[in-house]
């Protein structure tokens, strides 16, 4: 974690707490950064019309994120915490698989307070406070969803006693940052990564390269993410209860299979069990 620099110098120059969390000092965001979050905003919004998944539109109306400039937590966590519990904290960066899974297992979401320049608009590696308030945020209004992302925060503080993190981090990757959802409509995306990012957000849908796979969490814990490319395989859930359940079952067996048989896939390799959809 200490190799990171932060440009942010709201960020630098505070000490964080015990949990990472620091102060989002909503005020000092300057014109210019508010203006890079409406740019950003009105270029998602236009092309995640007919993409995304309802339940994600749902949330950017439930929690006004409309409304102009970054967002202040003092005015969405409320109307979060009264949707389903949850509520937004502000880190200075990535934080300590620990500290991350505790704080998800609480119902709180940890997110970056920059934004990034006006030359990273299309990809930055870390998360900023777009990719994390409009990404992540608008699907924490939904409550089956809610629930799936406390049991994640569980299971991940589970995982990480038992050396199986690296499983539980393609499940995240795999469902939260890129997951796709089958509606009477046709696919969706409900995945963070992909709604806050244009080129994915049409990619991932219309293009030919990827393969999409139904949801099959022992796969999906056997399957290896690159974090700078385009995905080249997507994991396509049938409902949120979908993955709710799948949190709700023992893991023992999963892990003991996962420990004594390591076969993993690579991102563009398919499986004799897969199940493709078009
Ligand atoms: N920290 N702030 C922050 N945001 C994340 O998404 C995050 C993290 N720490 C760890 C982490 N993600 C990964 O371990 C998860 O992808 C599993
Ligand atoms: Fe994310």
């Amino acid at each position: 974690m200490s190799d990171i620099t932060i440009h942010d110098p709201v960020v630098a120059r505070q000490t964080p707490r015990p949990d990472f969390s620091i102060d989002q000092c909503w005020d000092e965001y300057t014109a210019d950064e508010h203006a890079i979050w409406d740019l950003l905003y009105e270029r998602q919004v236009a092309l995640l019309e007919g993409r995304a998944a309802p339940e994600f539109l749902a949330g950017l109306d439930l929690l006004s994120l409309s409304q102009s400039g970054i967002p202040n937590l003092d005015s969405i966590n409320p109307a979060l915490k009264a949707l389903t519990g949850w509520e937004i904290i502000m880190v200075p960066h990535l934080v300590p698989d620990d500290v991350f899974f505790t704080h998800l297992a609480n119902r709180r979401f940890p997110a970056g307070r920059f934004i990034r320049s006006r030359e990273q608009l299309d990809y930055l590696q870390e998360p900023d406070v777009f990719h994390d308030i409009f990404g992540h945020v608008p699907m924490l209004a939904n409550p089956v969803f809610a629930d799936y992302m406390q049991a994640y925060g569980q299971g991940g503080l589970r995982a990480l006693n038992l050396g199986t993190l690296h499983n539980l981090a393609r499940l995240y990757w795999y469902t939260v940052e890129f997951g796709l959802i089958e509606t009477p409509d046709g696919l969706r995306i409900y995945g963070a990564g992909i709604v806050s990012s244009a080129g994915e957000s049409r990619y991932s849908l219309e293009d030919d390269e990827p393969q999409r796979i139904r949801f099959n969490m022992e796969r999906i814990m056997r399957t290896e993410y690159e974090i700078d490319i385009f995905q080249k395989s997507y994991f396509v859930i049938d409902s949120y209860e979908q993955l709710f359940d799948a949190t709700q079952q023992d893991f023992a067996p999963v892990y003991e299979r996962l420990t004594e048989d390591k076969t993993s896939f690579g991102t563009h390799e398919s499986a004799p069990q897969d199940r493709l959809l078009p």
